[in-house]
């Protein structure tokens, strides 16, 4: 598959707190970032999301009397697993990996930051309507595909991907790039309605290599030069049927 200027590569939570030896630790976590590292110079570009939660959120089994981590609890906005407490803001869990080396990135989106709701989607709450705003910006931008990596597979990567299909986004998951939690078969779950909703799976190695990034992705040029921008007119009428309120 040809990486194309209107790709955006979305890099999920890879944190401390996700990976091993981290509060909600991931098995092979830290993996992700070897084929992260192999695929983002392909990519002209890049945004990463970080979970980012204030103390005693919603989320966190202790912030629940009696309730243990991995059980569910019903929110306002309906089910809700409860986890272990992990990226609180300003932690060191919560910091990207060090290993991860993305200066080049252009955006850092964090989710997660309301008290009462939780945010496993780059792009919805929990509740499926609060936008992040991260539809506004790729739309914005002209970034009509997204392609996915990081963590967690089943959860972050997962609902991020289902929510870009459902905005009118191509969605590529780079299955070698994720690492999922698999709780109560949420691995099976997500894959299913992956194939429902049209999010495509495949391996970093599909992605068609090339010797300069440059000529690739067009990195470099300025928008002018980039040319014509493809899908625009069709990716408008898509999103604002989905989405009237925000057209
Ligand atoms: C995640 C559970 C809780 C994730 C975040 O990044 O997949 N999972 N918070
Ligand atoms: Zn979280």
């Amino acid at each position: 598959m040809q990486i194309i200027q209107q790709d955006v590569l979305l890099v999920i939570d890879v944190q401390n707190d996700f990976c091993p030896g981290g509060q909600l630790a991931v098995a092979g976590g830290d993996s992700v970032i070897e084929p992260i590292h192999q695929i983002a110079p392909r990519f002209a570009h890049i945004v990463l999301t970080q979970d980012w939660h204030p103390a005693g959120h919603l989320s966190f089994a202790s912030a629940h009397a009696g309730k243990q981590p991995f059980e569910q609890i019903e929110a306002s906005y309906g089910p809700q697993t409860l986890w272990p407490e992990h990226c609180v803001q300003g932690s060191q869990g919560a910091e990207f990996h060090p290993e991860l080396q993305l200066t080049q990135a252009e955006l850092i989106l964090r989710k997660g930051f309301r008290p009462h709701i939780d945010s496993y989607s780059a792009f919805f709450e929990n509740d499926r309507t609060t936008p992040t705003g991260l539809a506004g910006y790729l739309r914005e931008r002209k970034l009509t595909r997204v392609f996915l990596a990081g963590l967690a597979y089943d959860f972050c990567v997962g609902y991020s991907a289902l929510d870009a299909r459902r905005l009118g986004f191509e969605a590529i998951v780079l299955r070698d790039a994720c690492r999922a939690i698999d709780l109560n078969g949420s691995v099976a779950t997500i894959e299913s309605e992956f194939a429902e909703t049209g999010v495509v799976l495949i391996d970093t190695a599909e992605i068609t290599p090339g010797d300069g990034v440059e000529e690739a992705t067009g990195r470099g040029l300025n928008d002018a030069e980039q040319g014509e921008i493809r899908p625009a007119e069709e990716f408008y009428e898509k999103f604002e049927s989905t989405y009237p309120e925000l057209g």
